[in-house]
């Protein structure tokens, strides 16, 4: 949808995309450096080992980078992945499973929408039956508790009140879903790759809760027909930084598209796929029954470690990931919350041994080629702590247990959202729920258990069962005095071994 108030801009880009010349199985939202360097891995590998062409990806970004966008367009939309084992061992793929690249956002002059009805048109071809999402966990606009849809968020009343212009991606999906309909073609099959527990689930409920406002007949047609299997996605991608750049340049790869990664994926999906689906089981992806223990085996283990040192970390000024591994203080502390506070509440099967992949996620965690920043991860807390921490939390708690490592990290959180480190260096705290906790900390600065108090009474945060856990407060507000009282190095120190 484009501002019909503006002139209509020169550049050649804002005509309706060409038709790519490959086959269009796949709509994907967001295009992220994660995106191009996971799925479309997997996509790239199936195409080389079974020459089949049917599963060409159109990828759109919703918001954000159009720059990127238009550089994939101008590269005939091959770019490249290098993949490090370590610093010495390192593998360039380049990529040409993107066939188009679109972009549906704000731009630069101010106008939104590009290419919308390029992107919805795609949607609409009866080749693809499978539509992707890597839109963050804040693009679904639902509660991170309880995961139902932010009704009153102004994106989303914009898409309620003008649905065929739709702004989000739930918004996308409803409106690309009611013109397949109406198309007499059958709907796609809708497949979430962000780290959200029960994502599939979760995208289900944000695109019928959203179809709701316009037809209840519609909603209940989507709630039908509509595949919407979860998945597990595992790769550390990390946003570029010049150094990355130049490193690839050096290996004579100079590509301004170009993503850095671990040599470790892992993709897991629940087998749902009524419309068909690449056989990529022969290219690595996992396909079971039931998503939910790997799924929550990776939230708990891998993020909830990640969030852990992010914020303890970032508030000490540690710059990445690598960085804080290499404190024993802090590995000693995620091997105690990963064996005692996360793997205790996840029920895997049988074959699964939970301290080999603690020790395994270490080991991921102290690869020397990725520069995987502190901040990066610390972004976005409030819709990431449900499932990385506070689910589990509160299951350790029920069995009796103490959580003094979650306590610590909650503390760390609370005070990572002050915007400043505990050496005083300012940085700026990137959240949905930002300008809230702002508010809390400028209320109730003087006294540590009320600010406690307040965050933990943040009920799209906290379960409220955890909030009220009988001395889980007074461990947060201890560990928070420590913290900054005495430092990292001192509160890491006193945490108990539970
Ligand atoms: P990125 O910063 O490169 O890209 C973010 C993508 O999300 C962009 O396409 C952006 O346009 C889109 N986006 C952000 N907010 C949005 C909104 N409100 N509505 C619609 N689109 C929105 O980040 P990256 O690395 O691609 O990660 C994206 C997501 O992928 C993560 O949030 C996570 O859920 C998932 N993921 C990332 C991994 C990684 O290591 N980078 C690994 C596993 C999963
Ligand atoms: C990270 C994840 O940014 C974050 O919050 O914890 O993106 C992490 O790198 C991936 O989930 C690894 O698969």
């Amino acid at each position: 949808m484009v501002n019909e108030n503006e002139p209509a801009p020169a550049d050649a880009r804002y005509l309706p995309a060409a038709t790519p010349s490959g086959r269009i199985g796949i709509v994907h939202l967001g295009l992220g450096a994660f995106h191009r360097a996971h799925q479309a891995v997997y996509l790239e590998r199936h195409r080389q080992r079974t020459q089949e062409s049917d599963w060409g990806v159109c990828s759109a970004n919703l918001r954000g980078n159009v720059a990127l966008v238009d550089r994939l367009r101008d590269a005939g939309h091959r770019y490249h992945v290098a993949e490090y084992a370590d610093s010495v061992n390192v593998t360039v793929r380049e990529i040409g499973v993107i066939e188009e690249a679109l972009f549906t956002g704000c731009d630069s002059q101010g106008l939104w929408g590009r290419d919308l009805e390029t992107l919805l048109t795609r949607m609409t071809l009866e080749s693809v039956r499978i539509v992707t999402l890597t839109v963050t966990e804040k693009g679904y606009f639902l509660s991170p508790a309880e995961g139902s849809l932010l009704c009153d968020d102004p994106r989303i009343t914009a898409d309620i009140e003008a649905p065929t212009t739709p702004r989000t991606a739930p918004g996308i999906l409803v409106e690309a879903l009611v013109r397949r309909r109406a198309a007499g073609l059958p709907p796609f099959t809708v497949l979430s790759c962000d780290n959200m527990p029960d994502n599939g689930q979760r995208t289900r409920a944000a695109v019928i809760q959203l179809a709701a406002f316009r037809d209840a007949e519609l909603a209940d047609w989507i709630d039908r027909e509509v595949a919407f299997p979860c998945s597990m996605v595992d790769r550390i991608v990390p946003a570029m930084t010049a150094a990355d750049f130049e490193r690839l340049a050096a290996l004579g790869t100079a590509d301004a598209n170009a993503v850095v990664g671990e040599a470790f994926a892992q993709w897991v999906i629940e087998d749902d796929f009524p419309q068909g689906r690449p056989a990529w089981e022969g290219d690595g992806v996992e396909m079971v029954d039931d998503v939910a223990p790997f799924e929550t085996m990776k939230l708990r283990m891998l993020n909830g470690s990640h969030s852990l040192l992010a914020y303890l970390g970032a508030l000490d000024g540690i710059e990445t990931v690598f960085d804080a591994v290499s404190r024993e203080a802090l590995v000693a502390l995620l091997r105690q919350y990963m064996l005692e506070e996360a793997a205790p509440t996840l029920a895997m099967p049988s074959n699964t041994d939970l301290t080999v992949y603690a020790e395994s996620l270490l080991a991921r965690f102290a690869n020397d080629s990725l520069r995987h920043r502190l901040q990066q991860i610390a972004m976005d807390g409030s819709q990431k702590l449900p499932q990385r921490w506070c689910h589990g939390a509160l299951a350790r708690l029920e069995a009796g247990a103490d959580v003094p490592c979650t306590a610590l990290g909650v503390a760390a959180w609370i005070r990572y959202t002050a915007g400043q480190d505990l050496h005083g260096t300012a940085y700026h705290v990137d959240d949905p729920l930002a300008a809230t906790f702002a508010t809390l900390h400028e209320r109730h600065g003087d006294s540590v258990e009320r600010l406690v108090e307040a965050f933990l009474a943040v009920d799209a945060v906290f379960p409220s069962a955890l909030a009220r856990w009988p001395g889980f407060s007074q461990a947060v507000t201890t560990a928070y005095h420590t913290l900054t009282a005495a430092g990292l190095a001192t509160a890491l120190a006193r945490i108990p071994s539970s």
